[in-house]
């Protein structure tokens, strides 16, 4: 077999120009209703939804396509319990010393401190792990490629796929996230927890901090030449 054997692109999808600009549109006005919160409802979410989730995260480019990255979907009230219990141990140390004065002050907007119930509330914690080694197939132990990008890539995906698919997510990263090493029980000689994801329905009184509208305007983030 060639070692660079290519199929037809049969499942590109065409759209005639004035449907591109709307489609574009559209996804940009559901994009802009995704919004980081920090207080979810328990109210539980189908397994099932948090799986095609990930099958969109896996679907991500990679460096040389060796999709470096495992996904932890914790449901068990159990484990819940424990990550919030060592990440509160983190953030009581970052909250009050650790992160310094510059960090602590710009998240003075973001109203965040180490109190985190939601990792105990919420029906899915998705902890996400980068792997250092591995390959096309999960048991090769290749060098990974360009790990950091592809597994936020993949990430992006997975956050966006989760409020397409109708749920609310937090992005957090308990600094440092060791702990989740041991409690999903992975490989610490490969894997890196890259990042602690929390989806679920928003809670009635749920907010978002004005601080987190406010976007760059496109002049500022893009340049055309
Ligand atoms: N991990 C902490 C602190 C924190 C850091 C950043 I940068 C944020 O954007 C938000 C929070 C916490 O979750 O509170």
């Amino acid at each position: 077999m060639k070692q660079h054997a290519n199929v037809p692109l049969n499942d590109f999808v065409e759209y005639p120009q004035e449907e591109m600009l709307s489609r574009a549109t559209e996804f940009l006005d559901e994009a802009k209703r995704r919004h980081t919160i920090r207080s979810f409802s328990d109210r539980p979410v189908p397994k099932e939804i948090i799986e095609a989730c990930i099958k969109t995260a896996g679907s991500a480019p990679s460096g040389a396509n060796h999709q470096p990255w495992h996904f932890v979907a914790i449901h068990s009230q159990d484990v819940k319990q424990q990550i919030r219990a060592a990440a509160e141990q983190q953030e009581q140390a970052f909250y009050e010393g650790r992160a310094g004065e510059e960090w602590l002050d710009a998240l003075k907007p973001l109203g965040t401190d180490a109190d985190k119930p939601y990792l105990e509330h919420a029906p899915w914690l998705i902890a996400i792990f980068s792997q250092k080694k591995g390959g096309i197939h999960s048991e090769d132990k290749h060098t990974n490629y360009y790990v950091h990008e592809s597994v936020g890539i993949a990430t992006g995906f997975l956050i966006q796929a989760l409020h397409h698919a109708g749920l609310a997510t937090l992005t957090h990263t308990p600094k440092p996230m060791s702990f989740l090493m041991e409690i999903c029980q992975r490989d610490k000689e490969n894997e890196r927890p890259y990042m602690l994801l929390i989806a679920g329905y928003p809670a009635e009184d749920a907010t978002v901090p004005e601080h987190a509208l406010v976007k760059k305007p496109l002049e500022e983030i893009a340049t055309f030449l």
